[in-house]
């Protein structure tokens, strides 16, 4: 950077969508066939078209991951569905540097963040457009779409916190949300 200089930002975040414009942005798709295991019902799943587009996640990366001190910054956008009574979800993870805390706020649609401790008790706090999540360090974090349009959230985390999803892939989290009645419930 020079010295006095005024510069134009290298990103932007386009302010109905949150889609992120400018360098260093990585973008990644997760379709309903990179999710097996992930829903309960297994007949269900096999019904629906694997290519069937789940969410996808932009994210800016200004830092190499694992760089402490930093921070990244990313959009989510899940698709409204569901499998059986499972409403379309992210995978879910703990952070791998389990300490790490993260912020999710909503954006457009309507959602739930399905919140987990180590001791595997489980919670769950409404999204929707102007709702603001801490998610504290040790608690593992996936968000589920409980709308009939796609929810977009965003999210901000440090750059050394890490992935990981080994936990919830073997373990899960200790409770699902499932449409009962009409309404989510965490069963
Ligand atoms: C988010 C998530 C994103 C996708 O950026 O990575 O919403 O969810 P999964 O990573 O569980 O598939 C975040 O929590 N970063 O730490
Ligand atoms: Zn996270």
């Amino acid at each position: 950077m020079e010295n006095k200089k005024i510069y134009d930002p290298s990103i932007k975040i386009k302010p109905e969508s949150w889609h992120l414009e400018g360098e260093g942005v990585v973008e990644s798709t997760k379709l309903l066939r990179q999710l097996e295991g992930v829903f309960a019902d297994v007949d269900a799943f096999k019904k629906l078209h694997p290519d069937t587009l789940v969410y996808n996640v932009q994210a800016h990366l200004p830092v190499k991951e694992g760089t402490p001190g930093g921070l990244f910054f990313g959009t989510t956008v899940i698709q409204p569905g569901k499998v059986g009574n499972e409403y379309f979800m992210t995978r879910g993870h703990f952070h791998a540097t389990a300490d790490r805390a993260e912020y999710y706020w909503g954006v457009q649609g309507e959602g739930m963040l399905i919140l987990m401790d180590a001791d595997r008790n489980t919670w769950a706090e409404k999204m929707y457009p102007g709702s603001l999540h801490y998610i504290p360090g040790g608690v593992a974090h996936r968000v589920a779409n409980t709308g009939k349009t796609p929810l977009i959230f965003g999210a901000s985390w440090p750059s050394d916190a890490g992935h990981n999803y080994a936990e919830i892939d073997n373990n899960g989290f200790s409770a699902r949300l499932l449409e009962i009645d009409g309404k989510p419930s965490l069963i």
